[in-house]
């Protein structure tokens, strides 16, 4: 591309290990790096590893890395002309994607039409519906009153799920069994989605019983090409936290594939989609697959699909943001790839949070490990923030060496000084189940935590 058109220097609107991950692609790219910081992060790694950093605030998020007048006014001062959001914080954030935009600063990241459409769970399942992605029978749009919602369900058929149409993440979802139930839970649901996104707007589906939650990587760039990167099994999960990813899913199948991957186009050229993205489905048992929801932002889990196609997924949002066209074709899985979330909790203990100062650090290495992190013997684990201290990635051949390595690596993992979910992941990957690959999001639910 023109050396002009790319980006000089980036702000990275973020903390912790993703902060580092992009810091690290700018400096393979040329381009400068602004680290933003909270004054309970002046120690941190990404602070240390950015050409300039800037102070946005005081330690709780809300006064600093959703900060968005200082954000903005530390690109201004540091010059910067592009802002990375990162995952969580504002990279969902149609208000903070338009401010920049107004500052002449691109956002890498969706437009702000597109987070908002994304974002309204109800709307975004219209545009798929109509776009010929399969949805899940339910409301057409919202529901009206318990009352509309305890005539429709009948027809849906029991056992439906009511949630909120601003929600995500579970918050404002109601599983209802029987009619009985349906006055007390679509009050609840909407009172609880009217504190937590001040929006009770509900809308109802079909439950599905025992399903897998399967997302396929997309990219579009600014001229209307899309493509699919292959998919990734999150079904794994407590709480609606993930804990461990891989890819290929153990439930694929290379037609399954190529129809999610369709979908998932179809999906992300109905909005235009400009830049890196997910589409997440729920997968039943007979393989049928249902879109759930559209992800606008770089995830977490993103190593593990760089891993088995080789491909920088930061570098492809830079690109995609600078102007730069993709070639449209899709990516298909050469290896296998597990992700173990390595939070700061004791999972013997309800994956209670273990802040604190970390005096023993040792990495795991070799063939096919890697590790993304902002974690150095010595550092302090702040309250305020995720507990993810570090994301461990194994890649091999098969589904077999993949676990085995993980196995390896978790073995010569050593951090001291708070809890972490090293042992719960070492006893994961010798449970007979999940090594069969026979598992679903209810897994966690029937897992034996005892210590
Ligand atoms: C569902 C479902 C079953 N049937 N919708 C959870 C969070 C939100 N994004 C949607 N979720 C679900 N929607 C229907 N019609 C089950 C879940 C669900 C779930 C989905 C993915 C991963 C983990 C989950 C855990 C519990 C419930």
């Amino acid at each position: 591309m023109a050396k002009d058109k790319m980006f000089k220097k980036i702000l990275v609107a973020n903390r912790g290990e993703i902060a580092l991950r992009i810091i690290r692609t700018c400096r393979e790219m040329g381009i400068l790096t602004v680290a933003v910081y909270s004054t309970a992060d002046r120690e941190s790694l990404h602070v240390k590893f950015a050409d300039e950093a800037v102070c946005i605030g005081p330690p709780p998020s809300k006064d600093s890395y959703l900060n968005i007048p200082n954000i903005i006014a530390a690109a201004e001062i540091t010059n910067a002309d592009a802002i990375h959001p990162g995952y969580g914080f504002l990279s969902e954030n149609s208000k903070f994607s338009r401010i920049c935009a107004e500052h002449k600063i691109k956002f890498i990241g969706a437009t702000p039409e597109q987070i908002d459409s994304m974002g309204d769970k109800s709307n975004a399942k219209d545009t798929m519906k109509r776009a010929g992605v399969p949805c899940i029978p339910g409301s057409e749009g919202l529901l009206e009153s318990a009352e509309q919602a305890k005539a429709l369900a009948p027809e849906v058929g029991y056992p439906v799920i009511i949630k909120a149409t601003a929600g995500g993440g579970g918050r404002g979802m109601r599983i209802v069994w029987k009619e009985e139930e349906l006055d007390a839970l679509y009050e609840s649901a909407t009172k609880e989605a009217e504190a937590a996104f001040g929006n009770g707007a509900l809308y109802m589906e079909k439950y599905i019983e025992e399903p897998r939650h399967i997302e396929i990587q997309i990219a579009g760039d600014q001229y209307g090409k899309v493509c699919h990167l292959s998919e990734r099994d999150c079904s794994i999960q407590r709480r609606h936290q993930k804990l461990m990813e891989e890819t290929p899913s153990p439930f694929m199948t290379d037609e399954l594939r190529e129809r999610m991957g369709e979908a998932a186009c179809k999906a992300a050229a109905a909005v235009a989609y400009e830049g890196v993205g997910t589409v997440e489905f729920l997968v039943d048992k007979h393989r049928n697959f249902y879109f759930m929801e559209m992800n606008t932002r770089i995830q977490v889990e993103h190593p593990i699909t760089e891993e088995v196609i080789d491909y920088d997924l930061i570098r492809e949002q830079i690109l995609i943001a600078a102007g730069v066209p993709i070639t449209g074709k899709n990516y298909y899985p050469q290896l296998h790839a597990i992700e173990c979330r390595i939070n700061a909790e004791d999972p013997f203990n309800g994956f209670r949070p273990s802040p604190g100062k970390i005096t023993v650090l040792h990495t795991p290495g070799g063939h096919g490990i890697r590790v993304d992190s902002h974690i150095y013997a010595g550092y302090t684990i702040p309250p305020y923030y995720d507990s993810m201290v570090a994301k461990l990635i194994t890649t091999a051949q098969t589904r077999e060496e993949a676990i085995a390595k993980m196995r390896r690596a978790l073995s010569e993992f050593v951090i001291e000084g708070v809890k972490t979910t090293i042992p719960f992941h070492l006893r994961l990957m010798n449970e007979e189940n999940f090594i069969k690959g026979n598992y679903t999001t209810k897994y966690m639910e029937s897992f034996d935590l005892s210590e």
